[in-house]
C-alpha cells in the first residue's frame, strides 16, 4: 500500500512539473554554479526570459507585477553621506533612462521610502560576498528594491531593472498607452569575471569623442565594464601629449583611406573618462610598441635611426614600422608618454601593445617590451600586453597578457594573468558569414552562434583569466553604421560570456531572449545586424 501511495505522489508532482513547464507564460530555468552544481530552479515570465542579458545568476518569480507610474520617486540611502551622493547620481542615470518614454519626473530622494509606489536603491544591508557588481533586485507590487553591497552593483542591478521594463522604455520620445510594468521576482545576481571589456581601435579609423560615448552607453547596458581605446597605430596617433605635439598635429592627421583623422585633446580624454566612470566602466588607454608606430615615427625624426621623419600611412598592412630597442630616445620619448597618460588616466591598467612587431629582432623586442612595462609599473599601472608578449624572458607575472591567437603557455607557466581575446572567437572585425558587407575573414567568419559558444575556459586555466574582451578593430570600418554592425549584436554575448556562469548559459535559451533585445536595440537607434538565424528572413 505504501509503496503504490508514494509511486501516486511521484505521477502527480510529475504531471504538475509538465503543466507548469507547459504553461505558455511561464519558462522553467536551472541555475547552476559554475562548479556545475544546481543551487537553484526558478520560474521566470516571458516577457523577463527573453529579456535580460546577461542572464542573472537565480531569479525567482514572485507574484503581481510593480507598474511604475507618475508619482514614482527614486529614493536612495548609501552607509554614509558620499555613498549616498553617489547612488544619487545613479538614481539619476535611472532618471535620464526612464523619462525620455515615460514622461514621468522620477524625482530622486536622499533617504528612507515611507510610501508604495517607489524605487530604491540602497547599500545598507548589501553584503560583502556580493562583491563590487553584485546586486539583489526585489520587485513586487508594492515597488523596487534594489541593493547592494557597493554603489557599483547598483548601477550593475539598474541595467536590469531597464531590461525589465517593456522594450519601448529604450524610445527616445513618450509613448503613451504603455504600462510601465516590471514582474515580481527576486533576483540575486553577480558576475562570473571582473573583466569584461570592448576595444575600439580609434587609429585606424577616427572616432569622435560623441561617436565613443554613445558605445560606452550602448555597452554598459550588457555589464560590460572595461572599454580599452587603441590609441595608436601606424596610421594616427590619437591622444594630445602636451610635451609631444607633432603627435597629434603630424601624427593624429590622417587615417586609413587618407581621410582627415583627428585626436582627443586631454581634457577630451578625461570627459570620456568621466562619462565612463559614471556607467563604472573602466577606460584603458593603448599605445601599441615597439611595431605599429609608423604615426609616432612620423611625427618625430630623433625616433629614427636616420633622424628622419618616416612619411604618413594610410594603408592597411602591418608589421612594417618599429621603434628602435636600442635607443634611450626611444625610452626617453616613452618614459615621457606613459608620465603624461598615467596622470590623466584613472585607470590601473595601461595597454602596452606588443603585437605583431615583424620588423623588430626578437632579441630587440624581448628588451624593449620588459623595459616599457617597467616604465609603467613606475608610474603605478599594471601593463597590459598583446602576446607575444609573454614569450620575452623580461615579462614576469605581473604583466597581463591579452590572448587573440591560441597559444600562450609562457604566460601559463608564468602564471600571467591573462584577458581572453581569441580572435576565432572574440573579433568583432570578423565578418558574421561571408555575404556580410564590412569586415574581414583572416581569423574565420564568426556568426553570432560561434560569438557565444565559448567560455574563456577554452583557453586558459580559470584562475588566470580575468576575464575576456572583444575588439573592434577598424582598418575597414569607417563610421558608426558600421561600427554598430559588427558590434551588435555580437557583444551582448561576449558581455553574457564574462558574467554568467558557463554551466547556465545555452544557446538555444539565449537565442530567445537576444531576439527580445532586437527591439531594444532599435529604439536606441542601433545599426545592428538582424540575423535571419535570430529574428527571421523576413525582418
Ligand atoms: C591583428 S590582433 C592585429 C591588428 C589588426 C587586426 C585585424 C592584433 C593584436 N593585431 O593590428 O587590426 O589583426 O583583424
Amino acid at each position: 500500500m505504501k509503496k503504490s501511495g508514494e509511486s501516486t505522489w511521484k505521477v502527480m508532482a510529475l504531471m504538475l512539473m509538465m503543466v507548469l513547464a507547459l504553461t505558455p507564460m511561464i519558462a522553467v530555468i536551472t541555475v547552476m554554479t559554475s562548479e556545475g552544481g544546481i543551487v537553484q530552479t526558478a520560474f521566470m515570465s516571458d516577457r523577463t526570459a527573453n529579456n535580460i542579458i546577461p542572464k542573472p545568476l537565480s531569479y525567482e518569480a514572485g507574484k503581481g507585477k510593480f507598474i511604475l507610474n507618475k508619482n514614482t520617486s527614486i529614493y536612495v540611502k548609501g552607509n554614509n553621506e558620499e555613498e549616498t551622493e553617489e547612488l544619487v547620481k545613479v538614481a539619476e542615470f535611472l532618471r535620464e533612462k526612464l523619462s525620455p518614454a515615460t514622461g514621468y519626473e522620477l524625482k530622486v530622494i536622499k533617504g528612507e521610502n515611507t510610501a508604495k509606489g517607489n524605487i530604491i536603491l540602497t547599500t545598507v544591508g548589501g553584503e560583502e560576498n556580493q562583491g563590487t557588481e553584485g546586486y539583489k533586485m526585489v520587485t513586487d507590487p508594492s515597488g523596487v528594491t534594489i541593493t547592494a553591497f557597493k554603489p557599483e552593483g547598483i548601477f550593475r542591478g539598474v541595467q536590469t531593472l531597464r531590461q525589465s521594463l517593456p522594450a519601448d522604455i529604450d524610445k527616445s520620445t513618450i509613448v503613451k498607452g504603455v504600462e510601465w510594468s516590471i514582474p515580481a521576482a527576486t533576483i540575486v545576481d553577480k558576475p562570473e569575471y571582473s573583466y569584461r571589456g570592448l576595444m575600439i581601435d580609434v587609429a585606424r579609423h577616427f572616432f569622435t569623442v560623441d561617436e565613443v560615448k554613445r558605445q560606452i552607453d550602448l555597452a554598459a547596458q550588457y555589464k560590460i565594464n572595461k572599454v580599452h581605446l587603441h590609441l595608436s597605430d601606424d596610421q594616427g596617433w590619437r591622444l594630445e601629449i602636451k610635451k609631444y605635439p607633432d603627435l597629434t598635429l603630424i601624427g593624429g592627421s590622417t587615417e586609413v583611406g587618407g581621410g582627415p583623422g583627428g585626436y582627443y585633446t586631454q581634457e577630451q580624454f578625461k570627459d570620456i573618462v568621466d562619462y565612463a566612470a559614471k556607467r563604472y566602466v573602466e577606460i584603458i588607454p593603448e599605445f601599441d610598441m615597439p611595431g605599429h608606430t609608423n604615426a609616432a615615427l612620423a611625427s618625430y625624426g630623433f625616433l629614427n635611426p636616420d633622424g628622419q621623419k618616416k612619411p604618413l600611412y594610410t594603408g592597411t598592412k602591418v608589421g612594417f614600422s618599429t621603434f628602435m630597442t636600442d635607443s634611450e630616445k626611444t625610452y626617453n620619448f616613452i618614459d615621457d608618454v606613459i608620465k603624461e597618460v598615467s596622470e590623466i588616466s584613472p585607470s590601473k591598467y595601461i595597454h602596452i601593445g606588443g603585437d605583431e612587431a615583424d620588423s623588430t629582432p626578437k632579441e630587440g623586442y624581448d628588451y624593449f617590451v620588459g623595459r616599457v612595462a617597467k616604465i609603467a609599473q613606475k608610474y603605478g599601472k599594471e601593463p597590459i600586453g598583446w602576446d607575444p608578449i609573454e614569450t620575452s624572458p623580461e615579462i614576469t607575472s605581473d604583466v597581463i597578457l591579452q590572448n587573440w591567437r591560441d597559444s600562450n603557455s609562457a604566460a601559463v607557466e608564468k602564471k600571467m594573468k591573462i584577458i581572453t581575446s581569441n580572435a576565432s572567437k572574440a573579433y568583432l572585425d570578423m565578418k558574421y558569414n561571408k555575404d556580410t558587407p564590412y569586415g574581414l575573414d583572416w581569423a574565420g567568419l564568426i556568426p553570432v552562434e560561434t560569438a557565444y559558444n565559448w567560455d574563456p575556459t577554452d583557453f586558459a586555466p580559470k584562475e588566470l583569466v580575468l576575464g575576456l574582451e572583444a575588439p573592434l578593430w577598424t582598418e575597414f570600418i569607417e563610421d558608426q553604421d558600421q561600427m554598430d554592425y559588427m558590434i551588435y549584436p555580437r557583444l551582448p554575448g561576449y558581455a553574457e560570456i564574462g558574467w554568467t556562469p558557463k554551466a547556465s548559459r545555452d544557446w538555444e535559451e539565449y537565442k530567445v531572449r537576444l531576439k527580445g533585445q532586437g527591439s531594444r536595440l532599435e529604439n536606441e537607434g542601433v545599426n545592428y545586424y538582424k540575423d535571419p538565424e535570430i529574428w527571421g528572413s523576413t525582418n
